[in-house]
């Protein structure tokens, strides 16, 4: 019984999804130049509006967080004006939309923004070359001054207000799958000895501040976050990383966000450190509603939410190759499977 995805769901006072089928954020890196969205990308999200929510491909802060080609922006007013015509199309077709905001830190590479050097917690470079680019080599960051993440704070919650201001119905901070605010959260790129790293409550400083500022600048109904408790993508996993995200996670609590998100691409894998799945490790430290996501199927994803695993289900390369999966599976037609080539053009 597939019912249970279909019911709607109260997220908080200011909004209620019409059903619990969420689009998962997908990197298509199809942006323009000056990485405005395209017309493209425009009816690509309408065509996907009958999920519950739509959250948006990530979203650069500021051009020093760029990591991929043509990867969109919301910090020029062009780049505003390309997604309020996202935003009103969706709109006009029943959904609702989040905006996936991050900044990459060391998975940036200069190459892309005319710069001489990229900001991490530390300098400690991702290993190998930049995926389908394969001549660039990423490069050992920098790390940031306090005075440069008070800047990156500030262009965090001015890209959440311009995220408003283009219609989005919210934001998800970007805070999962290694990129700039995981790597404060991870022993492995988090070498500080300042007060942002050595200690979970100095290592989660800085994302707890861009939490506190977004959705103090936005308001916490229409903020969400995503976080990866396992290192699995750029980064790897340390056993000490229980201990911050033990931390972290009734930090967040606290904070009463629209949700929290489970960043994982396969929720079957099993991390010891953290005694079973991230989404079992997540549930277990956070009471808040939770989305779930990694290789579900409507079956299986419609049962993790009955047997209580989590709240909403976060459906990505399905939906990519599925821009009517919502109707397809709620008339029980067979879906189209997924595969790499179809990153190759926007349905
Ligand atoms: C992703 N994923 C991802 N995650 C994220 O937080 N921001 C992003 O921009 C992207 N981009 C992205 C691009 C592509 C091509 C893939 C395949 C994945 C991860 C994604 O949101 C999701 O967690 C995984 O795809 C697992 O869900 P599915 O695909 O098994 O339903
Ligand atoms: C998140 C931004 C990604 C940019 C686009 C490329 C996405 C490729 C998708 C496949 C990547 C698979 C990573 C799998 C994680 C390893 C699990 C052990």
């Amino acid at each position: 019984m597939l019912d249970t995805l279909f019911h709607p769901f109260v997220l908080n006072d200011t909004l209620t999804l019409k059903n619990r089928i969420i689009m998962a954020p997908l990197t298509r890196c199809m942006a323009d130049d000056d990485l405005i969205p395209t017309q493209a990308m425009v009816d690509y999200y309408a065509r996907r509006a009958d999920t519950g929510l739509i959250i948006s491909e990530a979203i650069l802060i500021r051009a020093d967080g760029q990591g991929y080609p043509h990867t969109p922006g919301l910090f020029t007013p062009e780049q505003i004006n390309g997604w309020r015509n996202v935003t009103d199309a969706v709109h006009h077709n029943g959904g609702k939309i989040f905006a996936q905001l991050w900044h990459t830190g060391r998975v940036a590479h200069p190459f892309f923004f005319g710069g001489e050097y990229v900001l991490a917690p530390s300098a400690i470079a991702l290993e190998g070359t930049l995926p389908r680019m394969r001549e660039l080599t990423y490069t050992t960051p920098k790390p940031a001054t306090k005075a440069e993440l008070e800047q990156l704070v500030a262009d965090f919650s001015q890209a959440a207000a311009n995220a408003i201001d283009a219609g989005f119905d919210g934001v998800e901070i970007h805070g999962a799958n290694g990129y700039l605010l995981d790597q404060f959260l991870h022993f492995n790129t988090n070498v500080r000895d300042d007060e942002f790293g050595g200690t979970p409550e100095n290592m989660a400083r800085f994302p707890l501040a861009v939490i506190d500022a977004i959705s103090q600048r936005i308001g916490r109904d229409r903020t969400g976050l995503r976080l990866s408790p396992g290192g699995y993508f750029n980064l790897e996993g340390d056993t000490r990383d229980r201990a911050v995200f033990d931390y972290l996670l009734p930090e967040v609590e606290k904070r009463c966000l629209a949700y929290l998100h489970v960043g994982i691409f396969d929720d079957s894998m099993n991390f010891e450190y953290l005694d079973g799945s991230v989404s079992h490790y997540m549930r277990t430290h956070y009471q808040g509603t939770l989305i779930g996501v990694g290789c579900y199927s409507p079956q299986t994803g419609s049962d993790a939410i009955e047997a209580g695993k989590f709240d909403l289900l976060a459906i990505g390369r399905p939906l990519i190759a599925n821009p009517d999966y919502v109707s397809k599976v709620q008339a029980n037609q067979t879906l189209v499977p997924y595969n790499d080539t179809m990153l190759a053009q926007l349905v």
